[in-house]
């Protein structure tokens, strides 16, 4: 049965009790009351667990609840009373469970034994951990390891991932796609290049002391609900907040915070936003262009009248190179096309870099809305621009802060989790464990996709995630995932991913971060690194889900042993024993990073990675900072011109967590009862001939001689700028085709689908 969607604006802030509201429904709705008083003392606390919702950092001095509307959700769906035991794959076919929504998969709780798929009675089918490693060792014996592929989604722990990495250079293969690729890999390629290093340069201490903050793209109120706890603080210090998006997001508007009586009492909100603008989607380059063009004309003008300077004159001279180049596309770039592309009149980006020319010390936040493009890398390249120009970079109050979407995704990178070996110290690796890495690259998830399609990888190992739901190209990714030999999936919940099957299926099944991990020496520690480099403890407090399960450094070191020569050099079994010893070994292969790993672990707000360009050391070939030319001013594949054409931004609901659908509504942006809407300009709608609230049909607007098309869409009347509009992830995968990525990063560029509506 089809959903009907109510839609009806949410005026109400974001936070208050609008969120008190949805958590109980959800705690209700998951039979997860008994883990309530748990979440207010142990979650996101010292000698607690970590949130393993997203990637946003922890206080140092946490509030009684240190957790969110969006981390409870997380948190309750992983404590689920529900199971899904061998009973209930007994009674459902995997064709049966194909036709099962992703909300109704996960919904059936957590998975409790391994199993293995049973073509014959299309089921999944109990089988003993000893006999599942003893095949799965056996089977990944006889391939290419080249032809096989180890994906990992950022949720994993360090300690986990570091295992995991190694397992596959020891095995003889660098594809390692992690769930990154199709996010922030465009920030690991971008600010590498302009300023030496691939994460942000900002603290939670900066934004204390922060006297302006720029946001592109980034979805707050939804994404990263414990960050509005520190821009609230930041407003009451009356600092200027500008955000760019296509869509008003609540979140960005105003904010009750939950954890605060008085304010829930009143439901005064703060006010967030200070200025919104909204470009069309792929504008920012051009939104950037205006606002750097306005700083030099400020700076100008300051010049003549000897007043204080805009730009940071002694900074760029020092720090920087290719100023001039870069200020002279600036004065070369026209209005009308900065307009155009933009979507902005002129005033919005005079009235944003007036804001940013009066500041002393401003932080950029930004997140999928700048690296989901063709022109990703350029699009945060030119927010970096922005920074240097009034030396924003390395000092208190000041920095890049992209916002990670995983808890752990920017840590697994950092433990060796990459298909690039150039970021991994296969030297070290190499003198560590007595082995001869492998040296050349391995493939990216826009790349292993490629290499499936083409029928060249025999296995496949998913560290969580759900692969085939989250990239590109459904049908067709669908269509030749039976072409792989062995597809093992480690995970906590059923998903599509899992029903996809290879000639081979095993679904693994293990912990959640919040669950008690015993192993021999006791009670295990897992840690995390979060958005801004800072490493976290996490101990787990919960009875694990069935005593059937185990937890990731078990199943990758089975996985290991059962498929590598032994190697007295790598204690696969004493690492699971004390993941103590997996830290020690972490340590010693990233020393400067890991320094005294283990004494730290308890730091309050975790203990800070080294990262250089927080002391204006740049680490980048030039040794400066880089000022960076965009290649264009759109950042998207169509180039604005066909007025047929609407670009699609796919994003997420207040939820679910990516292919997680926690339920049908999206209560900050006023839609309730069904995912299968496409929010859009009314003039845009009327254009097209839809009726209001009518049905419409999407269809991928590129010409390489495949039908992309999705029915079923109810037309919303949305606050978004004509040209563009917007639906849901995962549902609109089908309409994104494999070869439109971000130039270099090759991160998907979900944000700005070319596509053509029409009435149903
Ligand atoms: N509750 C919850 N938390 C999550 C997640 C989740 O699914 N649920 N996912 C996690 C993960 S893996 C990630 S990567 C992050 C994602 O968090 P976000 O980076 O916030 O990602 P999206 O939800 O995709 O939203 C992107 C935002 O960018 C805007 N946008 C789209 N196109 C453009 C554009 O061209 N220009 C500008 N300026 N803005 C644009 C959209 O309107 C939207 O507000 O969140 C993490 N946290
Ligand atoms: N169109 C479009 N596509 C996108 C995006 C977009 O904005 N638009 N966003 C992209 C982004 S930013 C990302 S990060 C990817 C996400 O891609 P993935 O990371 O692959 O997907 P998730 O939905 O996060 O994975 C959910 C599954 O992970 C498993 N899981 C949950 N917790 C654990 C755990 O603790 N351990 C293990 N082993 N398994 C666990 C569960 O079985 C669950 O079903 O999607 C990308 N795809
Ligand atoms: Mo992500």
């Amino acid at each position: 049965m089809a959903r009907r969607a109510r839609y009806k604006p949410y005026l109400q802030p974001t936070g208050g009790w609008g969120s008190v509201k949805s958590l109980g429904r959800h705690v209700l709705g998951q039979n997860a009351l008994h883990t309530a008083p748990g979440l207010l003392k142990d979650h996101n606390k010292l000698g607690g667990y970590a949130c393993t919702s997203c990637a946003w950092t922890k206080p140092r001095k946490a509030h009684l609840g240190e957790f969110c509307e969006n981390g409870a959700k997380a948190t309750f769906w992983d404590l689920t009373a529900r199971r899904t035991t061998p009973d209930f794959f007994a009674r459902h076919s995997v064709t049966e469970l194909l036709g099962w929504s992703d909300y109704d998969l996960e919904n059936a709780g957590r998975l409790t034994h391994p199993m293995r798929y049973d073509r014959a009675s299309d089921r999944y089918v109990e089988v003993s951990w000893a006999e599942a490693f003893v095949d799965i060792g056996a089977k990944l014996k006889g391939y290419d390891p080249k032809s096989t592929v180890f994906y990992a989604s950022g949720r994993a722990s360090l300690e986990t991932s570091y295992m995991y990495q190694l397992f596959a250079r020891l095995y003889g293969h660098n594809n390692l796609p992690d769930s990154s690729n199709m996010c922030h890999e465009t920030t690991s390629v971008a600010l590498p290049q302009s300023i030496g290093t691939p994460v942000g340069t900002v603290l939670l201490d900066d934004f204390a002391t922060t006297d302006c903050i720029l946001s592109f793209g980034q979805n707050v109120g939804t994404n990263s609900p414990r960050l509005l706890h520190t821009l609230q603080e930041v407003r009451e210090r009356d600092v200027p907040i500008i955000v760019f998006n296509p869509l008003r997001e609540r979140g960005w508007e105003e904010f009750v915070n939950p954890q605060r009586p008085g304010q829930m009492l009143t439901n005064a909100p703060t006010r967030i936003a200070t200025q919104y603008h909204q470009p069309r989607a792929g504008g920012d380059i051009a939104a950037m262009m205006g606002i750097g063009k306005v700083l030099l004309a400020l700076d100008d003008a300051a010049k003549a009248a000897g007043g204080a300077r805009v730009l940071d004159e002694a900074f760029i001279a020092e720090h920087t190179q290719d100023f001039p180049a870069f200020e002279a596309r600036l004065r070369e770039t026209g209005w009308d096309e900065i307009i155009a592309a933009s979507g902005l009149p002129r005033a919005a980006m005079e009235a944003a870099a007036a804001t940013y020319a009066r500041a002393t010390a401003a932080i950029a936040i930004y997140g999928m809305g700048l690296t989901q493009h063709r022109l990703g890398v350029d699009s945060v390249q030119m927010l970096v621009n922005l920074l240097l120009m009034r030396g924003q970079i390395g000092k208190p109050g000041a920095g890049i802060c992209p916002v990670r979407g995983h808890s752990n995704v920017q840590g697994q990178r950092t433990v060796g989790i990459a298909e690039k070996a150039e970021l991994v110290p296969l030297d070290r690796l190499a003198r560590q464990y007595r082995f001869e890495p492998p040296r050349e690259d391995g493939l990216a998830t826009v790349e292993a996709c490629e290499a499936i399609v083409a029928g060249e990888i025999r296995a496949f190992i998913g560290l969580g995630g759900n692969f085939v739901r989250a990239v590109p190209e459904r049908e067709l990714m669908e269509a030749k995932w039976g072409g792989i030999d062995l597809s093992v999936q480690i995970a906590t919940k059923l998903n599509r991913c899992h029903l996809i099957t290879g000639r081979t299926s095993y679904l693994l099944p293990t912990l959640v971060r919040s669950e008690i991990d015993s192993q021999a020496s006791g009670p295990q520690i897992v840690t995390i690194e979060d958005s801004t480099t800072c490493i976290h403890a996490s101990r787990g407090k919960w009875k694990p889900a069935a005593n059937t399960l185990l937890s990731e450094p078990r199943i990758v070191a089975e996985l290991a042993k059962a498929t590598l020569p032994p190697n007295p050099h790598v204690p696969w079994d004493e690492w699971v024993a004390d993941y103590g010893k997996i830290r020690d070994a972490i340590e010693a292969t990233y020393p400067d990073q890991f320094e005294r790993f283990n004494e730290r672990l308890d730091t309050p707000g975790g203990f800070p990675r080294p990262v250089a360009a927080r002391d204006r050391r740049w680490e980048t070939e030039s040794g400066k900072a880089n000022f960076k030319l965009p290649k264009g001013l759109s950042a998207s594949f169509d180039d604005g011109r066909d007025h047929t054409v609407l670009r699609l931004i796919t994003l997420r609901s207040n939820d679910q967590f990516n292919t997680t659908v926690y339920g049908y509504d999206d209560r900050l942006r006023g839609i309730h009862g069904s995912r299968m809407v496409v929010m859009m300009n009314a003039d845009d709608r009327i254009r097209f001939g839809i009726a209001e609230k009518g049905r419409a049909r999407l269809t991928t607007a590129v010409d390489d001689g495949m039908l992309r098309s999705m029915g079923g869409f109810e037309v919303v009347d949305y606050d978004i700028p004509a040209g563009t509009c917007a639906a849901y992830f995962p549902e609109c995968n089908a309409l994104l085709p494999l070869w439109q990525f971000a130039e270099e990063s090759k991160t998907p560029a979900a944000k700005s689908i070319p596509v053509r509506i029409s009435a149903e």
